[in-house]
């Protein structure tokens, strides 16, 4: 590769792409508009089934026609009101037409509600849902991470306080993306590394969609998450109960609700497995509308539903203000597809691309 680009790079005018160059010049040629440049980025870097064809459909343009019908539904709705302001005084218009022109818009403001409200599951989607392993150290975090990653991606040893770091596989659980998170074990560290590992585990466990907290079977006394669940904003927490093959008879009748798994036995693997699959099901599924991916389309989508509110919320407020409203979410709206002025983010955008796309 390098002695070829070398040999290339003797010809005038010859120059490599930069990221994302392609791309973009189909971008300033109008032949793809943002969501479907950002498509076709998730669609480089899917890594399953169900995300591709997410992608897939935000490329062919799935997203935009949604955003478009509404920006044309709000530009259609100003110039109702505009020409009720310019003839005003004039009998041949009425007064109604702007009273069904506040009803579509007040149905509109409901639909994006809709569509935000669901947005987070496609966003899951995109990203993957984050499962964090944590718990005492020698609980068994890494041996489960192994366990379900089928292969070692972790050390294992009997030494408490071995996994200092976060690491991190992506699974493919039946197509659904699931990023598995390995962390240092919870306790008091003494060494400056170990206590880094365990600030990142909790930053870590802050982010994640779930959380299994294992508890090993032949420890009465390891530590419980409970203080985990008195944090704000805990995310779902499963008890595992690790090392079942070391479980003592008494201990074997489990809590309901508490899971038991081996890795040296494989005892449990295959449910838990199985549970894991399902959560992420009940928490990614493909949805049959194109829904908004990313963070950039909610905040486009809040500011449009906020001008949008107050432009009906008020009846006292004048008609021309009312209108400029209705400009705003329009423009904000417009900003998603990029449309309008969004020079400052384009960098950020095709940034993510490799080069020769
Ligand atoms: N008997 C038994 N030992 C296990 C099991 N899982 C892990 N271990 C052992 O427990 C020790 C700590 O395991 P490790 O995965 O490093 O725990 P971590 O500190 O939570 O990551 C190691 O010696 C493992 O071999 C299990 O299911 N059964
Ligand atoms: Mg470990």
């Amino acid at each position: 590769m390098a002695a070829l680009f070398d040999a290339l790079s003797v010809f005038e005018n010859v120059r490599p792409a930069e990221a994302g160059e392609f791309t973009r010049r189909a971008f300033d040629a109008g032949r793809l508009d943002l969501t479907e440049v950002e498509g076709l980025a998730d669609l480089i870097a899917s890594e399953t089934e169900t995300q591709r064809r997410q992608a897939l459909r935000q490329m062919g343009g799935g997203l935009s026609e949604i955003y478009d019908g509404w920006r044309s539904d709000l530009l259609r709705a100003r110039a109702l009101i505009e020409a009720e302001l310019d003839f005003a005084d004039e009998d041949d218009v009425p007064g109604s037409v702007s009273d069904v022109v506040w009803a579509d818009v007040c149905t509109l403001a409901s639909l994006i509600e809709i569509h935000l409200s669901q947005s987070r599951v496609a966003e899951r989607l995109r990203r993957g849902i984050q499962i964090v392993l944590a718990g005492a150290p020698n609980a068994g975090k890494s041996s489960l991470m192994n366990a379900l990653a089928r292969r070692d991606v972790a050390i294992v040893t009997e030494e408490a306080g071995t996994t200092r770091d976060v690491l991190e596989v992506h699974l493919d659980l039946h197509g659904l993306p699931v990023t598995l998170v390995d962390t240092a074990g919870i306790r008091e560290a003494e060494g400056l590394v170990e206590r880094e590992g365990i600030r990142r585990a909790r930053e870590k466990m802050r982010q994640a969609d779930l959380i299994l907290w294992l508890m090993p079977s032949d420890e009465m006394h390891s530590a419980s998450p409970d203080d985990l669940l008195n944090e704000p904003d805990v995310p779902a927490v499963w008890v595992l109960r690790s090392k079942s093959d070391l479980a003592s008879p008494a201990m074997t009748q489990d809590e309901p609700g508490t899971v038991s798994v081996s890795t040296r036995t494989h005892n449990g693997l295959e449910g838990l497995i199985g549970r894991l699959g399902k959560y992420a099901a009940d928490h990614i599924a493909l949805s049959e509308d194109p829904l908004a991916t990313r963070e950039r389309h909610r905040t486009h989508l809040e500011d449009c539903l906020s001008a949008l509110k107050r432009s009906f919320d008020s009846d006292s407020k004048p008609l021309e203000l009312r209108a400029e409203d209705l400009r705003l979410a329009a423009e904000s709206l417009g900003r998603i597809s990029g449309r309008i002025d969004v020079e400052d983010m384009l960098d950020v955008i095709f940034g993510e691309f490799c080069i020769g796309k």
